[in-house]
């Protein structure tokens, strides 16, 4: 069924001419999507709360990546790999996917978005590897917003190709000094602040006192994301992406960042629902699925 028949979707340009979508589900929680990137920038809750992290010093204005809300990175996680940091997709321009080949089927006074991303030619001359990429949005009836990728191997030379990949999520929080990650405990992570040594986590639950940047491998489907002064947690629930990246700048990596505020790494944590450790290969016609649910419930909740 096609994106315009199913949903009241509403266009709008935005800052710099840049179109985004608007998906309103009738208790009142919406969410925005730019097409530049695919990218999720806004998720408000029904009481019209924001409850992802976008910088103060966000200009939009490509080909610079949004810092903040839901980049795709793709196909490449990191400087993993010959591309630019994170991938290409999270700075180009996805059309309207009016056509999807079906999906499991939802409840049905969902309300969602379809988006496509292709292989251009100029694409091939840096990652010579044809592949469609689709991404579902789908806003559901509590306000829990879910994404769905699926990325095809669509080559023809009957060659397979391998990526990485993350959505790169931007949780907006109170005081990251009230802020506890549960659902990682005991596992082991790569330290990106020591040249991805890998070691054990020891905690209870991880809390921030510096800068984090890790990658935790092989994680349980659900992390729970614990707000104390919001008395808040959001739940990630993920499918198809067995790592999850943890990451927050702290002070002196934010003011050396020129599109995020100095303090304002005190209000963000990104967990990233990841495939990384384990690169995905996809052989000629071959299609690979990675889902991530997001809720938010306004108490403490064990994960
Ligand atoms: O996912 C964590 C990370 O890879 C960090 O190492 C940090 O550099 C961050 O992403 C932001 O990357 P960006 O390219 O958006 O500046």
């Amino acid at each position: 069924m096609s994106t315009s028949e199913r949903t009241p979707l509403e266009f709008v340009k935005s800052v710099n001419g840049l179109e985004k979508v608007v998906l309103r589900e009738i208790h009142g929680s919406s969410v925005e999507v730019y097409l530049y990137g695919a990218h999720v920038t806004s998720w408000k809750n029904e009481h019209g709360e924001e409850l992802l992290f976008i910088s103060s010093k966000e200009i939009f204005k490509p080909p610079k990546p949004i810092r903040g809300g839901i980049p795709i990175c793709f196909p490449q996680f990191s400087n993993l790999g010959p591309l630019e940091l994170h991938g290409f997709a999270r700075n180009r321009l996805w059309a309207l996917d009016d056509d999807p080949p079906p999906l499991p089927p939802d409840v049905t006074n969902k309300v969602f978005l379809d988006l496509i991303l292709r292989s251009t030619t100029e694409d091939l001359k840096i990652w010579p590897h044809s592949f469609e990429y689709r991404l579902r949005i789908t806003l559901g009836p509590g306000g829990d917003l879910m994404l769905t990728s699926r990325v095809r191997n669509t080559g023809t030379d009957g060659k397979p190709f391998t990526f990485t990949f993350a959505y790169h999520t931007y949780f907006s929080v109170s005081d990251i000094s009230e802020v506890r990650v549960e659902g990682l405990e005991t596992l082991d992570y790569l330290d990106n602040c020591q040249k991805r040594e890998r070691f054990t986590e020891q905690g209870d639950s991880l809390t921030f006192e510096s800068e984090v940047d890790r990658i935790y491998l092989s994680t349980p489907t659900k992390i729970a994301v614990m707000d104390h002064e919001k008395k808040r947690t959001f739940l990630i629930r993920k499918d198809g992406l067995p790592d999850a990246v943890v990451w927050n700048p702290w002070d002196k990596k934010a003011k050396a960042m020129a599109d995020f505020g100095d303090d304002e790494y005190k209000h963000m944590v990104c967990v990233e629902a990841a495939a990384v450790e384990k690169p995905i290969t996809l052989k000629p016609g071959e299609e690979w699925r990675g889902r991530q649910e997001l809720s938010v419930v306004n108490k403490l909740l064990d994960s």
